[in-house]
Parts: C-alpha cells; structure tokens; sequence
C-alpha cells in the first residue's frame, strides 16, 4: 500500500503541534508573511547589480539607469542564478577530489572501488599499470583539481558524450574549459556594463552547466563511487518512521558523503554502540535528509528521512538528539527550531555556517576524530530529551535503491534475451525501448517548493508515466518523494502497464530507479551518452525526457542547463524567474534547439506538464518510427 500525500500532510500537522507547544516556527508559516511575492523579482526584471540602481522594468521605465533594457536584466540573472549553482556542486565535487587525495590503506577515507579508479585513469591517459592504487589515486586526485583551474583546453569528461553531441558544443561555443573558470565568466559577463545580449548570457548559461554536469559533478560522483563504492541495488526505507524512539538518533542532512559516510562508520563501531546504551538508549539510528541522504542510502541502505519540506519535521519528532549538517539545502530555520528542542544542530563546513548551531569543524584530514566527537555529542544528549515531546509518526515505505550506470546496466541485462548473453551495455535497455515495451524514459529530478504542493507532482507524475509504460530514474528530492510514496518498492510495479510490468518482473527492479543525489544527475548524463551508443541514435532521438516539477535552488537551474544543452528536453513546474523577457523566454523555450536539439518547457499545471512529457516521447517515437 502506498503512503499518500494527504497522509503525510496529516503527519506533518500532527508534529506542527508539537511545534506549537514549544513555539516552534516553521516554512508553513513563514510562507504566508512572504506571499504574494515581488512582482518584479518573479519576473526577473529587477537588476541591483550595480548602485545607480535598483533598477526596475516596467512599461513606464523600459530601460535601467545605464540603458539596459529587460532582456539583458532577465538573461544577467538568469546567468548569475546558474554560476550560483554551477559554483555549489562544483565545489562539492572539489572537496570529494580533495578527500582522494586523503586516501590511504590505514587511513579514515580508503579506496573502495579500484576498478572504477583504473577505468577513469585510463580515460584520462594516465599509467595505470603495475602502480600502487594509493599512489594513483592521489595522482587523480591532483589531475582531477586540475580540472578545476586549468589554463587550456576543454573539461576532460566531455569525450564520455557522443561525438555528435561534442560536436554540437563545440560549434555552438558552449564546450565547458576549466570548471571555475565557468563561473568566474559568468560572473565577469554579469557586472555592470558587461553582457547585456541575450544570445550571450543564455550561451554562457548553457556553458556554465555544461561545466557542472560534465565537469564537477561529475568529480563528484565518479570519486564518490572510488572513495565509497560504487552504488548496486540495496535494500532501504523512507519516511520520518524510520527514526526509532529508543534509540539515539542522529540525522546527516546536507550533501559531501565525506562527513556522512564518517559519521555512519563511527556509529557503527561497538564501543560507541556500548556508550549510547551506557547512556539509556538501546542503541544508535542514523537516517539522513536531503541528497547527503541518497548518498548513504545507496551505498549502506542508511533509510531516509526525507526530504527538503521535511527537515524541520525531523527536529520536531522530539527523538533527535543531533541533526548534523554540512553544505547545501539546510534550512537556517534549524538553529532556532532546534532550541525549542533538545536537538543539537551540528554544522560542520566553514562554507556553511549558521547562527544557533554547535560548530565542530570538519575537513578530510581529522575525520575520524572529528565524527567520533560529533556522535558522541549525539549521544550524550540523549539523557536530555523531553519525553513528552516525543512523537515519530509510524510511517515508512520499503525501497530498494542504488542504480548506479553500472548498476542498471548488469540488472537490465538479459531481459531481452532470456538471461542468455550477457552484453554488458544498455542494449537490452534500447530493445525494450525500440520494441515499445517500455515507451521512454524520465528523468525526475529536483527539490521540493511551497510553490507547489510538496512530493504531490513528484508522486502523481511519477505514477502517471510508470503506467503509461515509461521508466523512472530519480535523484535529490525527487527520489525521496518517490520513496517515502512506495514507488520504489519492488510491489510498485503494480502500478506500472504491462510493459513495463514485465520487465520489472524479469529484471527484478523498480520502477521507479533511485540514481543518487542531485550531482548524481551527471549518471543520468552518462547513461543517455551510453543508450546514444548503443542504439546509434542521437541523445536527442532518445523518448527520454527530464523534469524538475518542484526545483527550487540555483543548483536546478544549473542542472536544467546542462540536462538540456546535453540534448534532453527539460520540464520545470516552477518558472526560473525569466518570465519578464520575451526573448530570454523565447531562447530558453525554443531558440535553443538550434544549437543542442533540446529546450525547456514550463508548464505550472501539474497534469499538463506529465501529459506534455508523455506527448514529447511519442513524438520521439514517431519520428523515429518506432
Ligand atoms: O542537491 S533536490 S532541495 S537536497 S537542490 Fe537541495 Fe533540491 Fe533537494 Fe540536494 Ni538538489
Ligand atoms: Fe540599473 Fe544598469 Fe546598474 Fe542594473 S547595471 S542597477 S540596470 S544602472
């Protein structure tokens, strides 16, 4: 049986009561003080980018004090908002890069995945053989922030996209050069008096994406899977039930598995388990909120809490003795909600540092120590919980997660050909998909918004595309809703059309397929590199298309750029604040496909967003003739 929405909601008010006993506030009510919203800054035509302003376009005022009129406005901000996450999952992949290169066989941070670490070093063209895996790791690890601020030349994963696709990049001049170089471009064409056209701000857009998706996220993911192993399908759960009211409970929510992953191995060792009973609890529950969630779901089946609307639920269960937090998605609403409780709020990153948090510093080289401080910390405050205050409601969802490529590819394979040859590529994938088995694929991706009832769209578009026999893979927040929903636990397939009921019977998945955190999107760009391929068709062939129904952060706008310019048209249910300039839209709509064969679309009515989707795929079918 499915969790649905109203259910959660009604969890939800039962814990905002708790909240009113303590004087908690919470984004339900702070929402209301902030809506309607500025006019001006929802059209995007508000420009303080320099101080003769703020300057902003109305009918009256066409133009800023300098001359620039609406367009270069909108196109300006819309940049900025994509260098803004660009920046942040970029960064994100540097620190990963950083972590390799602590690497060591009697170290905290080990070398879990030395085939993967090979086949990368020899796609970069560096000598693997007869070398100690230490020693090549910390060579990759140096190449890798390389990548980051070199002089010449182009991102060194763009040959993992198909020659047409590199092609189209480089003739429209959008080929990504090093990752924080990108950004600083974006930064440098936004001051005042620089770019104002929109062609350029859109391509610049496009570009800066490009170096996150196929740049640093992909750092990220790709030193991920070496440093913590690369994800297969394990077995997990979802939803604030998964918090155990005896137990000490400590929440990762944020995004680096550097911390997490430290965090889950301390509190796994039994001296610490032994502490925490010492001090009355009868043993110690990690779950996790947000993408740092997925990564420790994936590869330890750490369940889930949930997701972004849902953090400061997890602080108003009153059973958490410590949410612990890194970089990215964390509300500075926990520092006074958690003092309305026992919780300690524990940041961790001098890149995000917040008022009414407990700070203990965490970098690579003092891990251990500093994960041993933070769980103890998190035990000692269980003595200091108000039981009254107490209530987790009794509501989860089983669901398998951790397709990683590697993983979809070894689970699909053989589905076509009766478990005969194993190909050991995304060919089983491509039959279904040609012989109409299953209709397309979706990417769903993204956070969650007031804007938009929360998980609503993620769970029924999700629903109406699986029984319409087209495959899910999700990531973020996205995956989380799905989750915690039941979508993906193996019995969903119920809810799938014959199609693609059949091959969740014969590969034994989901249909709804949980590829990881939101830099994990750049699996998603390898994936569809690998399915162009295999079935010789160009990525913007494919019936696949992608979909943020609920974004909310620069690092979705960053992410749309790249999913597009990467040739897969992208569905937004929120509108990325460019509606104030025809022709900004007009780009991003449409002028765009002449240069990467995709584009988005915005569509904020949730069910003709998902029947908008189910229509594009059947047009790719129909000019493919399949
Ligand atoms: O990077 S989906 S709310 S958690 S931004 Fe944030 Fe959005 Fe969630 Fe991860 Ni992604
Ligand atoms: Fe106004 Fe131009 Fe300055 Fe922007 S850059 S604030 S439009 S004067």
């Amino acid at each position: 049986k499915m969790t649905t929405v109203e259910e959660m909601e009604a969890a939800t008010n039962r814990l905002l009561e708790t909240g009113a006993k303590v004087g908690a506030d919470a984004w339900q009510f702070r929402v209301k003080n902030q809506t309607p919203h500025c006019k001006f800054g929802e059209q995007g035509v508000c420009c303080r980018i320099c101080s003769m302003g703020p300057c902003r376009i109305t009918p009256k005022a066409p133009r800023g004090i300098c001359g620039c009129d609406v367009h270069g406005i909108v196109g300006r901000n819309y940049l900025k908002f994509t260098a803004g996450g660009a920046a942040t999952h970029s960064d994100h992949g540097r620190e990963i890069c950083n972590t390799l290169g602590h690497a060591a066989p009697d170290g905290a941070y080990k070398v879990k995945d030395p085939a993967k670490l090979i086949r990368i070093a020899k796609e970069w063209g560096v000598e693997t053989e007869g070398r100690d895996i230490y020693d090549l790791a910390h060579e990759m690890s140096e190449l890798a922030l390389s990548e980051y601020g070199k002089n010449h030349g182009v991102s060194r994963w763009l040959k993992r996209a198909p020659q047409h696709t590199q092609d189209l990049w480089h003739n429209a001049g959008i080929e990504p050069r090093a990752i924080d170089r990108e950004v600083s471009c974006a930064l440098h064409m936004t001051h005042m008096g620089c770019s104002s056209k929109p062609e350029a701000l859109i391509r610049q857009s496009l570009r800066n994406g490009l170096s996150d998706g196929w740049g640093g996220s992909m750092c990220g993911t790709e030193f991920s899977d070496v440093l913590f192993g690369t994800p297969k399908p394990i077995d997990t759960e979802a939803n604030l039930g998964v918090m155990v009211a005896e137990n000490v409970n400590i929440v990762v929510h944020g995004h680096d598995p550097s911390l997490s992953e430290m965090i889950c191995e301390v509190a796994d060792d039994p001296e610490m388990i032994a502490y925490a009973k010492e001090m009355g609890a009868k043993g110690i529950t990690i779950s996790g909120v947000c993408c740092t969630s997925n990564e420790v779901a994936m590869r330890r089946g750490i369940p889930m809490a949930g997701n972004f609307l849902q953090q400061e639920n997890v602080v108003l269960t009153g059973a958490c003795e410590a949410i612990v937090v890194d970089v990215q998605c964390i509300f500075p609403a926990l520092g006074p909600l958690s003092k309305c409780f026992h919780t300690k709020f524990i940041t961790t990153s001098p890149i995000a540092q917040m008022p009414d948090s407990d700070y203990i510093e965490f970098s690579a080289g003092t891990a251990l120590e500093k994960a041993k401080e933070i769980v103890k910390t998190a035990i000692e405050n269980f003595k200091n919980r108000k039981p009254d205050l107490v209530y987790i409601p009794d509501m989860k969802q089983k669901a398998t997660v951790g397709y990683s490529v590697e993983a979809i590819v070894k689970t699909l394979d053989g589905v076509t050909n009766s478990q005969v040859d194993k190909t050991g590529t995304t060919k089983p994938l491509v039959d279904c998909i040609t012989s109409g088995v299953i209709r397309g694929a979706v990417a769903m991706v993204g956070c969650n918004n007031p804007k938009i009832r929360p998980d609503y769209a993620h769970i029924e578009l999700m629903k109406k595309l699986i029984a319409n026999d087209i495959i899910v893979v999700a990531s973020g927040c996205s995956a989380q809703a799905a989750a915690k929903a039941g979508l993906m636990d193996k019995a969903a397939k119920d809810l799938c059309g014959a199609g693609l009921k059949r091959v969740c019977e014969l590969a034994d998945i989901p249909p709804v397929l949980h590829m990881g955190s939101c830099v994990d999107i750049s699996r998603m760009m390898v994936l569809v590199s690998e399915l162009a391929k295999d079935s010789g068709l160009n990525i913007s062939q494919l019936p696949v298309v992608g979909c943020a129904p609920e974004w909310m952060s620069e690092k979705a706008v960053s992410i749309g750029n790249y999913v597009v310019a990467t040739g897969i048209d992208t569905f937004l249910g929120v509108d990325p604040y460019v509606s104030g300039s025809t022709e900004i839209t007009e780009l991003l709509t449409s002028g765009v496909k002449d240069w990467v064969e995709a584009s988005y679309t915005v569509e904020k009515d949730i069910d003709k967003l998902v029947d908008k989707m189910i229509e594009r795929i059947e047009e790719k079918r129909t000019a493919l003739g399949i």
